[in-house]
């Protein structure tokens, strides 16, 4: 190497965040397959992915796997599994993307199991981005997808009827009885708390991000959103560049928690461009983070939000606003392993 050329690489170092810096020496140490998920239920969706990716599959067909694995699990938190509405209406979202940038979503789906698989449906035989509602719902049936009855899963009506007497949600005209009889509902009642009684947080969504041998990368979204929503709410799981975003020059990100909160800073798009200016993965994530908590930073207490990202080397991160958010990672052996994020508030 050249003295210029050593001097200017000293100086382009000096003038680099620490992880930038690090990453221009690793360039070329490309960290593949590797998949990551948000929350420690990361590890049943890691687990449906890593079997396409050691196989040298591609990234988009892990991170479907990975959502219907997840969306299978009955007990657990997406899926037809997951809390209903106010009214008692389980209602799913999901979005899924490649490394062409393609994508595909649904949003206020109700009985289909596998809202991933619908939104690549709609991907790979529609021109069309997003679907919604009953739309969505005839869109899955004329494909194939079995229209399951809607009854609630065991967990879920224990939450939905303790929701009911705490919040004594009284409501004014139901959806049906106002499609046949014309009235105008009134009143919204009670809104989703973002907090639980027992101090958890009301949502659960996992998104999962592929990065595999060809060195592509691909992500997807799932979740029947905040329990006791109000009716027709959708949040950031289905919107591209909120609740998922890829672009296989950079890498991805996707994100879980309060959805009203990332898509107002359009979340997942921002750590992908933070990521495209340089940062690692974990610090476009906080970077995100602080975007969300500077216009109210006592508000901002009060709800979650998780992001977790990939670069295109490989590497992972993730930031959350307030402690408790974890993620898990499956690389090299295979094995996968969960990982508290750091967060904005301790
Ligand atoms: C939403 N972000 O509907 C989703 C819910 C979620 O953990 O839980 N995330 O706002």
């Amino acid at each position: 190497m050249s003295a210029n050329r050593r001097t200017f690489l000293r100086l382009a170092t000096l003038a680099l965040p620490f992880g930038a810096a690090n990453r221009l020496f690793a360039k070329n140490v490309v960290n593949k397959p590797v998949v990551i998920s948000t929350w420690d239920s990361g590890q049943i969706a890691n687990g449906a992915a890593w079997p396409v990716l050691q196989r040298g599959g591609r990234a988009l067909d892990a991170v479907e796997q990975a959502g219907i694995a997840i969306e299978n699990d009955i007990n657990c938190c997406v899926g037809l599994g997951g809390n209903p509405d106010r009214d008692g209406y389980v209602t799913l979202d999901a979005c899924i993307m490649d490394e062409k940038a393609n994508c595909g979503s649904v949003a206020f789906l109700e009985r289909i199991k596998h809202p991933v698989s619908v939104a690549r449906k709609l991907m790979e035989t529609t021109p069309h981005v997003f679907l919604a509602g009953v739309g969505a719902q005839q869109f899955a049936v004329e494909n194939g997808f079995k229209l399951e009855p809607g009854e609630l899963s065991e967990g879920a009506k224990k939450s939905y009827d303790n929701w009911l007497k705490k919040a004594e949600y009284k409501p004014v005209i139901n959806i049906e009885l106002q499609q046949n009889k014309g009235k105008a509902a009134k009143g919204h009642g009670p809104f989703a708390p973002g907090r639980l009684e027992d101090g958890s947080f009301n949502h659960d969504t996992m998104g999962t991000l592929a990065l595999d041998a060809n060195g592509d990368v691909s992500g997807m979204c799932t979740t029947s959103g905040m329990g006791f929503k109000m009716r027709g709410r959708v949040g950031d799981s289905p919107i591209i560049g909120a609740g998922l975003f890829v672009d296989n020059e950079v890498g991805a990100a996707t994100s879980s928690g309060q959805g009203e909160e990332v898509i107002r800073v359009c979340g997942t798009h921002l750590v992908v461009e933070f990521m495209r200016s340089g940062l690692s993965p974990e610090e476009a994530c906080k970077k995100a983070i602080e975007r969300i908590v500077k216009p109210d930073p006592a508000r901002a207490k009060t709800f979650q939000v998780g992001f977790i990202a990939i670069n295109k080397q490989g590497e992972v991160g993730a930031y959350s606003l307030l402690k408790g958010f974890n993620y898990t990672v499956t690389e090299k052996d295979g094995k996968p392993k969960v990982y508290n994020a750091k967060s904005y508030f301790a």
